[in-house]
């Protein structure tokens, strides 16, 4: 490992949130059904490591029958799944709550799919042999740091643990691949875990290290940071965040723009859910009666899906606010209102985009 990589002019298609270490979002407005590899949002906690892939490898450890030391050839010779995943921060949304939080202000696009090439983690698991009892597996990455609030007992790598059910999941991969290229230094590379359904922080970049325990895991980045109050007969836990909430997020019209008046406008967004399918959108243009909207294409699992709805906007001149809302099959919709107890993550209420009819 050399010193860091810093990001280049490539990314000026996206809003700076902060610069170094590097945080940048993308601008939703520009939705397309897979997110350019250049406009995908970059969520990094410390300075992005500089790996080369011929130096690069990742262990396999911890309760398995087999240590594993793989290179990346090594991982390039498994055979390999390509599919469309859904990356969103579990602080995407953020700079909605009132009053204002802490945190990077993402807005709404602090999300992405892109298409991911890589190799199942189950079948690196089953290389090595779990062994019996195992319960968790830890993805570890190679960057790190010391955080200040909350604070981190000193210096952590970037890590985060799934339950070895999860881990298991097809939609659980190493991917090397972003788009059909090799990862950007910025998205992991060399290698990254892709963990479909679960918001971004499982993901972990740069990944060099796989340690199987038998017992809970209770890394920092899933006890304060990435967590958030669960209450179980009145006592609230802070337990890890995991699967993303059902959300339906709107791209056009944007923001303060102008629509024309007597005219059938286009309204146009993405929605999505973790572990589950969107089985509906519904928009709203005048704050009262909700409109089904269409759902575009095909529903594939762990991506997002296209939605769109014909406004026929009214002639009256002013401000109007246009809401969306999603239902997924568990039957969950989008809540009206923030739940406090989730902190600054998982933030899916419905909230509206004010536009002005012109
Ligand atoms: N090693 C490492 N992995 C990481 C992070 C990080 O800071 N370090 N950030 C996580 C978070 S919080 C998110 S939302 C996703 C973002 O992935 P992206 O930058 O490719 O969009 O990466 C995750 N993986
Ligand atoms: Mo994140």
């Amino acid at each position: 490992m050399s010193e860091a990589v810093s990001i280049s002019a490539s990314r000026s298609g996206l809003i700076i949130r902060e610069k170094e270490p590097a945080n940048l979002e993308f601008p939703f407005a520009s939705l397309t059904p897979v997110t350019p590899t250049n406009e995908f949002f970059v969520r990094t906690h410390f300075p992005i490591p500089a790996i080369s892939a011929k130096d690069w490898t990742l262990t396999v450890d911890g309760e398995v029958e087999q240590e594993l030391v793989l290179t990346y050839d090594d991982l390039l010779r498994l055979p390999s799944v390509t599919a469309p995943v859904l990356l969103e921060c579990a602080g995407n949304g953020r700079a909605q709550l009132v009053p204002k939080a802490k945190g990077l202000l993402w807005d709404t696009g602090a999300v992405g799919t892109a298409e991911w090439t890589g190799v199942p983690l189950s079948a690196v698991l089953e290389k090595a042999g779990v062994k019996k009892g195992a319960v968790d597996v830890i993805l570890q990455g190679a960057d790190k740091g010391e955080v200040d609030d909350p604070k981190s007992p000193g210096v952590v790598h970037f890590e985060r643990s799934l339950p070895l059910a999860k881990a298991m999941r097809p939609e659980v991969f190493l991917a090397y691949k972003m788009n059909g290229k090799d990862l950007t230094p910025d998205h992991g590379f060399p290698v990254r875990a892709i963990v479909g359904g679960w918001y971004g922080m499982a993901s972990v970049k740069w990944l060099t290290h796989v340690t199987v325990t038998a017992a809970p895991f209770e890394g920092f980045w899933q006890s304060l940071e990435y967590a958030y109050w669960k209450r179980e007969r009145e006592r609230p836990t802070l337990t890890a965040v995991t699967e993303v909430q059902v959300k339906a997020q709107i791209a056009r019209p944007a923001l303060s723009e102008a629509v024309p008046g007597g005219k059938p406008y286009r309204v146009f967004g993405a929605a999505w859910s973790g572990e589950s399918d969107v089985v509906r959108v519904e928009v709203s243009t005048d704050g009262k009666t909700w409109s089904e909207a269409t759902l575009l294409g095909e529903s594939v699992p762990f991506a997002w899906r296209l939605w769109a709805f014909q406004w026929n906007v009214p002639e009256a001149t002013g401000q109007y606010r246009v809401m969306a809302r999603a239902t997924d099959t568990k039957g969950h919709t989008q809540p009206v209102k923030h739940d406090s107890d989730r902190r600054t993550y998982m933030i899916n209420f419905a909230f509206a985009v004010e536009v002005e009819v012109v």
